[in-house]
């Protein structure tokens, strides 16, 4: 074996080389990776024995890209970050045919790797994709230009705006890949080598057979840029990705690839792609717990019970299930069990109509949801997820009889929004098995999962949790035990100010749209609308006592309640619904508004679009400085990432921590100051804010020292 270095090696079967890239844990094309490759190509085409070549990766996968750490490098000038693309053209150059063959991910750069070889072999189980969108950039390395040669100009451009990954299958049967391997790779890779040893080796770059007709093309780009106007609203990212494919239907390779690298430098440039690597980023780092060390036992979860087979329980069982874990679903009596079993089908059937997923599928999932009347069969399972209506004695009761009925070492887990771990747990004669697992509506589509650590939750739970979260698809955040826990602590004030907006003369639409233009999924109006605002108004009721009556609280969602107007379920909210729930705006508020507020004597005024944002914006940043001083998030990420997956927040801002440290701490503190001056005590600074933006400092920088508070 020819060693080039210690991240690429060089060693021979017969008339066959084979180089293998061994980065781990990814085999990403970090410096001293594509070098390594460039000197094998150098050592094979000057080994005359050598006729065929064979490109692979080390471990468990091929090659999933450019480094990503390495981008800020790029951005500060201290690398030029073309070698790649000197590299790919080195490749098809070389006289004797490269095979690339593919394990696992081949995304990013490691397609354009791939793409640059003259073939390509895969395992079945392999996926390729250009992955960059996802990152706010585009493929920098002719990805845009090599691909519609191999897979024809419709699937290169929704491979690259979307960025999603293709399996195989479909790689192979849209030109992409030239055979499937079933068993060893490298031998199956080197017998193909051999086939085709000595026979010309075809440059994707020369092959323009698929690139179409300008007529061909113009509805599919046209249709491309509506979707990504639709679908990845307020990037830029996916536009720049058609326009460089575009390029390639238009331009001779070597401008397309000029065009392309002006634009994936632009978007590597921008807000937009440094908040995205920090959303990549981040989403690993909440795995990450300092005291819940990786190496952590975990607990058995080889079945599940979920108790409520309400809309939150329904759902919840779904997600069991879907990750193929057989789970119980409890209730009181059986209307209810029938009632939540109805619903379930009806989710799984508008699954396969909307064909997201295969009848057989769905068969299987159900065989697994086992309904069940009081705690029966309950002996058996590892984990319990509570559901039931969100009333503390209530749960303390289920509690007490899950302590009961349980085989010690279960996870007892509460789904509760609100409630106290700390209490529930004092309810079993097992606190540290207690856990909190906040799912969000609807439970089987929306990826976040608080989890939450009580006092004396045991780091064997959380760290089983914590890997559960991934097995069911989902991506686990740990909190700390505070009302509201973190998101929907922030999320009272956010709401709040967009209802005092609203009390102060803003039009309700004009709320909800500010909101939407700066990227929110929904306007936090609409969104109590399907939420049902009264959720809201109960818990507000249940907790009145503790409220500072001095303190200016919003009262029309109150009055809105008391007139049965819940928001989408009963036909009006802030907007009224027709059958279909779809929204138009309903004059009858903004007249009650005028009526009620009037009679309070709150003064009307015009409020601009920016003053709408910011308010409820640095609402949620003031509370999550708080959060995050107090020690109930790890790390201002953990805010972000909660807020992108539960929230609607848009992952191109990268989440409200990370955009108030790109607005400039100093700039938000001031802001708040002002609402402060304005607005009374709701306002008050957090004295985290005040000191980081005093010291010049940032959310991200900031480490609280400690694990999550319990
Ligand atoms: C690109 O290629 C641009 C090109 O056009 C060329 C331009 C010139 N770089 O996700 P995991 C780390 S842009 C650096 O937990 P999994 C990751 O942070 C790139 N690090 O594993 C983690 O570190 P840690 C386009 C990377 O098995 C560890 O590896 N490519 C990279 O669940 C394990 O990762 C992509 O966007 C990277 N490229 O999933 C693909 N990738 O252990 C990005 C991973 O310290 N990667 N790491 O937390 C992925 O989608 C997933 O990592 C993958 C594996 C599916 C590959």
């Amino acid at each position: 074996m020819t060693v080039t270095s210690n991240l690429v090696q060089v060693s021979k079967d017969g008339e066959i080389a084979v180089i293998t890239i061994n980065n781990p844990p990814v085999n990403a094309l970090s410096p001293g990776v594509p070098e390594g490759i460039a000197e094998a190509i150098e050592i094979l085409a000057a080994d005359s024995q050598v006729k065929a070549a064979v490109l692979m990766g080390a471990g468990k996968t091929f090659v999933a890209g450019a480094d990503i750490k390495e981008f800020g490098k790029i951005t500060s000038g201290e690398r030029r970050g073309s070698e790649l693309v000197e590299l790919l053209l080195k490749m098809e150059d070389c006289p004797k045919p490269l095979v690339a063959a593919i394990h696992g991910t081949a995304f990013g750069g490691g397609l354009e790797l791939a793409m640059a070889a003259h073939y390509r072999v895969a395992n079945p189980g392999a996926q390729v994709g250009q992955p960059e969108v996802r990152l706010g950039i585009i493929p920098g390395a002719a990805g845009t230009q090599r691909l519609p040669r191999l897979a024809g100009v419709a699937k290169a451009v929704e491979m690259c705006a979307e960025g999603n990954p293709v399996k195989a299958g479909e790689a192979l049967a849209s030109g992409i890949l030239d055979r499937l391997i079933d068993g060893d790779l490298r031998a199956g890779a080197v017998e193909f080598a051999r086939q085709i040893a000595g026979k010309p080796a075809p440059k994707t770059r020369e092959r323009n057979e698929k690139l179409g007709t300008p007529e061909h093309n113009a509805p599919i780009f046209r249709t491309a840029r509506q979707n990504a106007r639709n679908k990845q609203r307020g990037m830029i990212a996916p536009l720049a990705a058609i326009d460089a494919v575009e390029a390639a239907t238009l331009m001779p390779f070597e401008q397309g690839c000029d065009f392309e690298r002006n634009r994936f430098t632009e978007c590597l440039f921008s807000e937009e792609s440094k908040a995205l690597i920090h959303v990549f980023f981040g989403e690993r780092e909440v795995a990450k717990i300092p005291d819940v060390p990786k190496e952590t036992p975990l607990l058995p979860v080889r079945a599940a019970a979920v108790v409520g087979a309400g809309t939150m329980g329904g759902g919840i069982a779904m997600v069991f299930a879907n990750a193929g874990i057989p789970v119980l679903l409890a209730e009181v009596d059986q209307p209810a069990l029938d009632r939540g079993l109805a619903n379930i089908r009806r989710n799984y059937a508008n699954s396969v109509r909307k064909g997201r997923l295969t009848e057989q599928f769905v068969h299987e999932r159900l065989k697994l949801i086992q309904p069940t009347l009081g705690f029966d069969g309950f002996s058996t399972v590892d984990m319990v997820v509570e559901a039931v209506f969100e009333g503390m004695e209530l749960k303390k009761q289920v509690f007490a009889e899950l302590d009961r009925v349980c085989k010690p070492g279960v996870i007892l887990a509460t789904n509760t929004s609100t409630l106290s771990i700390d209490e529930i747990a004092r309810s079993t004669s097992r606190p540290e098995f207690v856990i909190g697992t906040h799912f969000f509506s609807p439970a089987n589509v929306m990826r976040l999962l608080e989890i939450v650590r009580g006092r004396e939750t045991s780091k064997e739970v959380i760290a089983t949790c914590m890997q559960l979260a991934k097995k069911l698809g989902k991506v686990g955040v740990l909190v700390g035990n505070c009302r509201g826990f973190v998101g929907n602590r922030m999320f009272g004030p956010y709401r709040r100010e967009a209802q005092f907006l609203v009390e102060e003369g803003a039009g309700i639409e004009a709320v909800d749209k500010a909101l939407f233009d700066f990227g929110m999924a929904m306007g936090p109006l609409a969104t109590g609308d399907l939420a049902g605002l009264d959720v809201g108004w109960r818990i507000r009721k249940e907790y009145r006592h503790l409220e500072d009556p001095h303190v200016r609280r919003p009262f029309a969602e109150d009055k809105l309640c008391e007139l049965g107007r819940f928001g989408q379920k009963t036909g009006a909210g802030w907007y009224r619904y027709d059958e279909q729930r779809r929204a138009e705006s309903d004059p009858a508020v903004p007249a009650l508004l005028k009526e009620w507020t009037e009679k309070a004597g709150v003064p009307q005024r015009v409020i601009s679009s920016d003053e709408i944002v910011d308010r409820c914006i640095y609402a949620l940043v003031n509370e999550g400085a708080r959060i995050l001083e107090q020690g109930y998030a790890l790390r201002a990420t953990d805010i972000d990432i909660i807020y992108l997956y539960g929230y609607g927040f848009p992952s191109y801002r990268g989440g409200p921590m990370w955009y108030a440290d790109r607005v400039g701490l100093d700039k938000v503190y001031n802001r708040v100051c002002g609402f402060h001056r304005q607005f009374g005590a709701l306002w008050e600074p957090a004295p985290l804010l005040e000191q980081l933006a005093s010291q010049g400092k940032t959310f991200s920088g900031f480490q609280t020292g400690r694990g999550v508070a319990a």
